[in-house]
């Protein structure tokens, strides 16, 4: 059956991607052509959705096959720089990343999402906030009105940034974090699962706990 969908190809094949397939096909612009991960067999389906190969076919992909849009299915557990590197590897090639809004995400008309950003079920992104290029805004997490969240960054499940944060690029915001008002947090910094995040946090700075340290 041939749709008039434009295709979009996925690059991961793990938890993270899964989750992504589901959006795209909430949103039904995008048919998916299939999955690039070295570490399945090519034919193996993943949700329903064909391994076709690895990373270097997305030159032949983008140039032959005529498919222009990529979706960074490999999701992150503190460390951003992978994400990052597909991200400019697959831009650098000529393809978009369009940014994936589940349904069921609450994202106000004023809020800017920027390209590659990913918005998971039940995320809120309030009035005025910005969102950087291929971030994950994931399950349940809070931005609230007026925050500036940098590219490349994770915003793990039910984290909360209250009004007025700033996070800056390559941050990892782990699983149900608290970040009270108006705080500053550097790029390239971890802040640990359920910490509560009271004051600034410098780049590169490793924090946990309540009040994170
Ligand atoms: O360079 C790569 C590459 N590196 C790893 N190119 C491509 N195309 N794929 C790559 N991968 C593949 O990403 C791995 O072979 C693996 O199959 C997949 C990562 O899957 P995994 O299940 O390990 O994690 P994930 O990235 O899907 O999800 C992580 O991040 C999410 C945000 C997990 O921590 C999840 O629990 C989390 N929700």
């Amino acid at each position: 059956m041939t749709t008039d969908k434009e295709k979009i190809i996925i690059l991961g094949g793990g938890g993270h991607a899964k989750v992504l397939i589901e959006i795209i096909r909430s949103g039904g612009i995008f048919e998916i052509a299939g999955i690039l991960d070295a570490r399945f067999e090519k034919g193996l389906k993943i949700s329903g959705v064909p391994v076709i190969g690895k990373d270097d076919l997305l030159p032949g992909i983008f140039e032959r096959d005529r498919i222009i849009n990529a979706c960074i299915g490999v999701g992150s557990t503190r460390d951003n720089s992978l994400r990052r590197a597909l991200y400019e590897k697959v831009k650098q090639i000529g393809f978009s990343v369009p940014s994936l809004v589940h349904p069921k995400a609450v994202v106000s008309a004023s809020c800017r999402i920027s390209e590659g950003t990913q918005l998971m079920a039940s995320s809120v992104v309030q009035p005025c906030s910005f969102i950087g290029e291929n971030t994950i805004i994931n399950t349940g997490a809070i931005i609230d009105h007026d925050c500036n969240v940098g590219r490349h960054v994770h915003i793990c499940p039910g984290a909360v940034l209250s009004g007025e944060c700033l996070v800056g690029e390559g941050s990892f915001i782990g699983t149900g974090a608290t970040i009270v008002n108006g705080i500053k947090i550097g790029k390239n910094v971890t802040i640990g699962a359920g910490s509560v995040v009271v004051n600034d946090i410098a780049d590169d700075s490793v924090v946990k706990g309540v009040p994170a340290r």
